[in-house]
Order: C-alpha cells, then structure tokens, then sequence
C-alpha cells in the first residue's frame, strides 16, 4: 500500500438504488424522504433520475419526451435511452458512487426493459447487449418496484396535465410495461422491494423506508466485518 493511500483511504464505493414502476406510481414523491432518511444517518447522497441527471442527458430527455416528435423510430428511442444512459453514467452515477456517496436514481435500465422491451416490443437481448456495453458491470444493488394497476397510475399522473409522449401511450402499453417488471422482480428477487403502490401515501413511504433500512444494516454488517471495527458506512 503507498503511503498516500494509507493517510486516505479510499472511500467505500456507495450504493446504487434505483426506483421503478409505471407512471403516477410515486417515484418521485418518495425520492426525497428516501434521501433525508439516508442524510440523517450520515450517509452522503446524490439523487437523480433518468432518463437526464447530466447536462446533456437532460437535452437527450427533452428529445425523448417531446410530445411532438411523433413516429420516433423505435430502435432511435432505445440509442437514446443508452446514449443519455452513458452521459450520466460517466458525468454523474460512477463519480458519486466512487466518492462514497449513495445514489438514489428516478428510473434506470430496468425502465429500457419495460418500456423499450414489453411496451414497444424490442428484443431484451439487444437491450443486454446495450447494458453490457453502456454499463459493464454496474447494476443497481437495490431496486424499489412500486407496483400499481396501470389505470389507478394513469389517472393520477395524468392529473397533472398535458402528457409527454410516454404519457400519451394506451392502457394496454402499460400493461405490458408492468408485466415486464414484475417478471424481472421475480426473476431476482435479492434485488427488488416490490412495493405496493396503489396503498396510502404514508403505506408507501414507510415500506420504502424499510427496504433502504434494510439495505443499510446489511451495508453496516458488511463495513463492519470488512474493517474489523465500527459501524461507519
Ligand atoms: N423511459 C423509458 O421509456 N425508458 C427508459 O429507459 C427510461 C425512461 C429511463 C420519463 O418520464 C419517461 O421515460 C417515462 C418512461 C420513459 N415515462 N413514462 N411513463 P418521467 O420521468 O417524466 O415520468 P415518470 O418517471 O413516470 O414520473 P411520474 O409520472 O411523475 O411518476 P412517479 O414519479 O412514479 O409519480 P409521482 O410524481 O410521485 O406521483 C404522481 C401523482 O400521484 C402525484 O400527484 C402524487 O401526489 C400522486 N400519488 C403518488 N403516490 C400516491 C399514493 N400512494 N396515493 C395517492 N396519490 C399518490
């Protein structure tokens, strides 16, 4: 070991949280108690979402979510996805993690599953292929699934007003969105909280809670062992 790195350790890499599910499910309004929660415990946190959470991600999201780029090719919308995908990756997601802080991300590649695979149909082995090339071996190591029935989703997200172009899809899109994440969530069930989405707000919040309470103790175990000594994360 050099001397440098034995006066400053390298920081333990953080944890990488994704939350999933259909529109109107309640990403959103969880993020942020998900983050005081984590900031309460001292531990550093970067939320963020996807697609965007760099600069030029965000002008990819503008394109991709433009209700008047009507007809998008479909394989273009999946390039999109991974070319914002590779911008935040690089400029946010792998910077933060490296520095020790947590990462809470609004939708990753499980979103390019469900929506680019089950919803317009593409082959989830091409999407492999891209999160192979995108990713390496970067995956979440916890994804909240808040799970709801599509109409109960539409209803509430499309309160807010004019829909983007993901919005304006049918009924039986999202259908087909949802079924490809309860699919992956039982295919890897170390990975996914499936969390159920259509209860009260506060039900909600408070399995969120205690899916990322459980990752923490599992990550304190970890530390501890790993080190031989406190709790620090
Ligand atoms: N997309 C993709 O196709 N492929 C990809 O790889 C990725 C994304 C990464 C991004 O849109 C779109 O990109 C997304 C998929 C696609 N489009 N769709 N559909 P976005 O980021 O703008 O949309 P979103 O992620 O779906 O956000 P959302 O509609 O805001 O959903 P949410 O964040 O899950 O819901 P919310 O904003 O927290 O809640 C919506 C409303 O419901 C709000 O008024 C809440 O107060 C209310 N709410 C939430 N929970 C409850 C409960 N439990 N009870 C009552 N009311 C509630």
């Amino acid at each position: 070991m050099s001397l440098s790195t034995a006066m400053h350790p390298k920081p333990a890499r953080g944890c990488f949280i994704t939350l999933e599910g259909i529109e109107g499910a309640g990403k959103s309004t969880h993020i942020a108690a998900l983050s005081a929660l984590l900031c309460s415990m001292g531990i550093g946190v970067v939320t963020t979402r996807e697609p965007g959470g760099s600069p030029i991600a965000e002008r990819i999201r503008a394109l991709l979510l433009d209700s008047s780029n009507t007809g998008m090719d479909e394989t273009a919308e999946l390039l999109l996805m991974f070319a914002a995908r590779a911008e935040h990756l690089s400029k946010t997601i792998r910077p933060a993690l490296e520095s020790g802080a947590w990462v809470l991300c609004d939708r990753f590649t499980d979103a390019t599953y469900a929506y680019q695979g089950g919803g317009r149909g593409l082959n989830p082995e091409r999407i492999a292929l891209l999160e192979t090339l995108v990713q390496g071996d970067l995956r979440p190591d916890l994804t909240l699934l808040f799970d709801l029935e599509p109409a109960l989703g539409l209803e509430r997200a499309r309160g807010r007003g004019t829909a983007d172009r993901f919005e304006s899809e049918t009924l039986h899109f999202f259908d087909a969105v949802r079924a490809v994440y309860l699919e992956r969530a039982h295919a890897s069930p170390e990975r996914y909280r499936l969390i159920d989405a259509a209860a009260p707000l506060s039900d909600v919040g408070e399995q969120a809670d205690q899916a990322l309470r459980a990752l923490i103790e599992t990550r304190r175990g970890e530390t501890a062992d790993a080190s031989g000594e406190g709790e620090h994360l």
